[in-house]
């Protein structure tokens, strides 16, 4: 049966693929797992039948049978313990892909989404540029120390897993504050998730909904 995933009829950021179906489509592409989408309006996704799958009323959803599943990083482990390709077969090895998975969303994630949520949230505020000073700190913190653990080894643990997926979607975010150019090994190692042909296929998939929305 074909899963199928929930995503923005009109993604806010235009289609440069930081709404997080992005990283559950490259997910799919990765295991060669062909998926549908869903697209749903802000308006459809507070609606009680999104709501029945997703409480917090966001994408993406996952839907396969009678699983449904919400929240993008349990999505990208499901499908990685699913399917070969993404999580290796070792054990031990395994178990580390999957740490760095966590350590993305739950180590990383935070502080680059908190700048985001200045930037939108809090911009006109006096105290802005203090706040903003103190988040980039926290995230600079966090960059020197990935960026120490990377050194010049191409992906965090070994061969390309869903850790790195997650890695990679995550510091993308930071695209256009210019930050990532002061770690070239991170800047290198994201352009390098970004190479895949994998990547590739997810973006322009999610990039023709964006086209076809009339947003454009
Ligand atoms: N923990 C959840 C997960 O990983 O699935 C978080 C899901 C989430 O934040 N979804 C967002 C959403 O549905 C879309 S991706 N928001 C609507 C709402 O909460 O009402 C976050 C996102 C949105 C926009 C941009 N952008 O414009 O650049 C980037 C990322």
């Amino acid at each position: 049966m074909t899963p199928t995933i929930t995503g923005f009829r009109a993604s806010p950021d235009r289609g440069r693929g930081l709404a997080r179906d992005m990283r559950v489509r490259w997910a799919f592409e990765e295991v060669g797992q062909a998926y549908d989408v869903r697209l749903l309006s802000f308006a459809e996704m507070k609606e009680p039948a999104h709501l029945a799958l997703q409480p917090f009323g966001q994408i993406p959803t996952y839907e396969e049978g009678d699983l449904t599943l919400f929240d993008s990083s349990a999505i990208v482990l499901h499908i990685a313990e699913r399917h070969v390709g993404l999580l290796p077969d070792d054990a031990n090895a395994r178990a580390r892909a999957i740490t760095w998975m966590f350590a993305a969303v739950s180590t990383m994630e935070p502080t680059i989404v908190e700048r985001e949520a200045a930037f939108f949230l809090e911009r006109d505020e006096a105290w802005y540029e203090q706040r903003l000073t103190a988040v980039v700190g926290r995230i600079r913190n966090r960059l020197d120390q990935l960026s120490r653990h990377l050194g010049d080894a191409e992906w965090l643990d070994g061969g390309f897993s869903a850790g790195d997926l997650l890695m990679v979607s995550v510091l993308l975010r930071l695209g256009s504050s210019g930050i990532l150019a002061d770690y070239p090994n991170l800047a290198a190692y994201v352009a390098r998730g970004e190479a895949r042909p994998a990547y590739a296929r997810a973006f322009a998939a999610q990039l023709a909904v964006f086209n076809a929305s009339g947003a454009a």
